[in-house]
């Protein structure tokens, strides 16, 4: 057998499926947003984690087309929950570079959107500092999908190379402070964090803490005024339905 077959077969065999995590506003404490990340259930392999099947459905240029899926699913489920009075104000997808640079990906999310008849707004796609590395192109992408009211935000953000010059000038509205500083919020993770705070708020960026997991955590972002947070301390990543109840019972 072949991985590569595997993977090519699995969205035909319904073997793909969307988890979403809560993103908590730590000022109201309320749930603004959820990100919705992708998952591998494998007759033959079982479980596989995205860390290693989004690379080789990169590799076998398969990720656009996995990728329309997810949105094309995404998009639909936000739909559902506005209709049911759910009040999310966004729904997070991550989007791969390969699947970012394509030159239809405007055009599909245009396509996708308005299949589902969802406000581009209540859109967001995350993206890492690797993938507007080449300015050019992809500042040219990011303002397209802001003149459709697309939302952007910088996956993973501090362990990238963007240079802060680069992202003065972008259309981004949201920073996500990657896990690994919030774990470790020493003395120097502290300052990171910090310095991402308030770049931030200079540069009118929504921030969003990702990986929180503990109280004490949590007592510091919040009075570092960090806008939002994500984390296991709230909830890991669920399916739709446990999702739809997780809103409906919090707080
Ligand atoms: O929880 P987690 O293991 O799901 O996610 C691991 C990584 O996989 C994350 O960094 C995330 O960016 C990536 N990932 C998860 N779902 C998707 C997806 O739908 N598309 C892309 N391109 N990456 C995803
Ligand atoms: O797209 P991104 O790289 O941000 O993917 C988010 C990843 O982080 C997912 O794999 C998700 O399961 C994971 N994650 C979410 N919350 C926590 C957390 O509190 N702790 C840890 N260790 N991982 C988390
Ligand atoms: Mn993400
Ligand atoms: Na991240």
């Amino acid at each position: 057998y072949k991985i590569e077959n595997e993977l090519r077969n699995a969205l035909r065999n319904n073997q793909f499926h969307i988890v979403y995590q809560p993103i908590i506003n730590l000022t109201h404490n309320t749930i603004s947003a959820a990100e919705a990340l992708l998952r591998w259930e494998s007759p033959i392999l079982g479980h596989v984690p995205p860390s290693e099947f989004i690379p080789l459905l990169e590799e076998f240029d398969l990720i656009t087309e996995i990728g329309n899926w997810v949105l094309q699913k995404v998009c639909c489920q936000m739909k559902s929950w506005l209709i049911q009075g759910i009040k999310l104000k966004r729904i997070c997808v991550n989007v791969s570079p390969i699947q970012f640079k394509d030159t239809s990906f405007v055009k599909n999310l245009e396509k996708i959107l308005d299949e589902a008849r969802l406000d581009p707004a209540y859109l967001e796609i995350e993206i890492t500092e690797g993938t507007i590395l080449d300015m050019k192109e992809s500042e040219k992408i990011l303002r397209d999908l802001k003149s459709h009211k697309i939302g952007i935000s910088i996956d993973d953000f501090g362990t990238g190379y963007s240079s802060l010059s680069y992202l003065k000038q972008l259309p981004i509205d949201t920073l996500k402070i990657d896990k690994s500083f919030i774990k470790e919020l020493d003395l120097d993770g502290k300052v990171i964090v910090n310095t991402i705070i308030s770049m931030g708020e200079h540069l009118n960026h929504r921030v969003i803490a990702e990986g929180i997991e503990t109280k004490e955590q949590l007592d510091y972002l919040k009075q570092q005024n960090c806008h939002e947070g994500q984390g296991f301390y709230w909830s890991k990543p669920i399916n739709a339905d446990r999702f739809q109840k997780y809103i409906e019972d919090f707080k």
